[in-house]
């Protein structure tokens, strides 16, 4: 087993969320690894590399997760609905934790599983050359040993199915935790009537889902915006603040003197 003082911090995300702790997180869909490293700098305690709905290809991923890694942050990657096998990659890459979208029942969450956690619990290939070399695991049968420890893997609840399988979804092995879409969710639960990250019908599946994660013994976590600090006092461990259009437009409203918000 790796002596866990010589883990890289880059890598000590799942371990400190594990311990009950929680984090702000940034986000950014830009291709382009200075902007990754931007977010890095900043106060918020890892960065997710949208390759869902951003302009992240598997080019650009592997220069912004060292891009983050190099400012001793934690690389989470959300990959495209179904990429399972972006998922093996950007472990690969370096990511210590992987957002899978729109997982809607059990059966999702094991395929999910199978990609980013080995054998016996899933059927990562080996092949962690970038993630060795930054989580300063030099020995093979070392990082064999601690991988699926150090990496996370959570799955979306946003969709109707999702939420009503929430519970067989947290009891998959594998399954670290869990993250909710509140846009998607929204536009589900409204059978597309509406697109509200705030909306109050939310309330009630939020505190749901924290509730199933706690019980389960696992993570919540939620994308989240100017609502970042009332969802962490909701219980979320893992909560996303903003994305980068909002960072630059936030920036410019403040140093003009007109506030606004990140938003989403
Ligand atoms: C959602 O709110 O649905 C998300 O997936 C956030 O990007
Ligand atoms: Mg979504």
């Amino acid at each position: 087993m790796a002596d866990r003082r010589d883990v890289s911090t880059a890598f000590s995300l799942a371990e400190r969320l594990r311990a009950g702790k929680s984090a702000y997180v940034g986000w950014t869909g830009f291709p382009d690894p200075v902007f990754a490293d931007a977010v890095a700098r900043t106060a918020l305690e890892a960065v997710v590399l949208d390759m869902q709905h951003g302009l992240i290809d598997s080019g650009t991923l592997v220069g912004a997760i060292a891009a983050i890694v190099a400012a001793e942050k934690p690389a989470v990657v959300r990959v495209p609905v179904e990429d399972f096998a972006m998922a093996s990659r950007a472990l690969d890459f370096g990511a210590t934790g992987i957002i899978a979208p729109m997982i809607n029942s059990a059966e999702d969450a094991r395929r999910f599983v199978s990609f980013v956690k080995y054998p016996p619990r899933g059927r990562r290939s080996w092949g962690p050359g970038r993630s060795m070399v930054f989580s300063g695991v030099t020995q093979g049968a070392d990082y064999l040993a601690s991988a699926d420890e150090m990496t996370l893997a959570l799955a979306m609840i946003e969709t109707r199915e999702g939420l009503e399988a929430l519970d067989e979804i947290l009891a998959v092995d594998g399954i670290d935790g869990v993250f909710v879409g509140p846009n998607d969710l929204c536009i589900a639960l409204t059978d597309g009537r509406l697109v509200d990250p705030e909306a109050a019908l939310l309330d009630e599946p939020l505190a749901r889902i924290v509730s199933a994660a706690k019980r389960a013994g696992k993570i919540s976590g939620v994308f989240g915006g100017r609502q970042a600090a009332r969802f962490r006092a909701l219980g979320f461990d893992f909560v996303s603040v903003g994305f980068d259009t909002g960072y630059v437009a936030a920036g410019v409203a403040a140093m003009l003197g007109g506030g606004g918000g990140a938003g989403y």
